[in-house]
C-alpha cells in the first residue's frame, strides 16, 4: 500500500505530487522548513518565502517578504507587488 502523506518514503523518493518550494527534495508536506530560511514553518511568518530576518514592519504577522502592504497604510508596496506579480510585457 502506498502512503500518500509523509510516511517514511518521502525522504527517499521524490514525490512529484508535492510542491517543493525550496527544491531540497523534501516536499512541502514533509519539509519542516519549506523555504529553507532556517525558520520552521510553524514559526515562519512567510512559510514559502525565504526571509531569515522575519522582519514584519507593521506587526500583522505577515513578514515583509510576503506582506503586500508592509506598513499597513492600505497602499500596496510597489516593490512587493513587483516581487509577487512580475512585470508582464504589455504589448497592447
Ligand atoms: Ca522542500
Ligand atoms: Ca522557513
Ligand atoms: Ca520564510
Ligand atoms: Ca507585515
Amino acid at each position: 500500500m502506498t502512503g500518500s502523506g509523509c510516511d517514511g518514503q518521502c525522504r527517499l523518493v521524490p514525490n512529484p505530487d508535492q510542491t517543493d518550494t525550496d527544491a531540497d527534495g523534501l516536499g512541502n508536506r514533509c519539509d519542516p522548513d519549506d523555504d529553507n530560511d532556517g525558520i520552521l514553518d510553524a514559526a515562519d511568518n512567510c512559510p514559502l518565502v525565504s526571509n531569515a530576518s522575519q522582519t514584519d514592519t507593521d506587526g500583522d504577522g505577515l513578514g515583509d517578504a510576503c506582506d503586500p502592504d508592509d506598513d499597513n497604510d492600505g497602499i500596496l508596496d510597489a516593490a512587493t507587488i513587483a516581487r509577487w506579480f512580475p512585470m508582464q510585457p504589455d504589448g497592447h
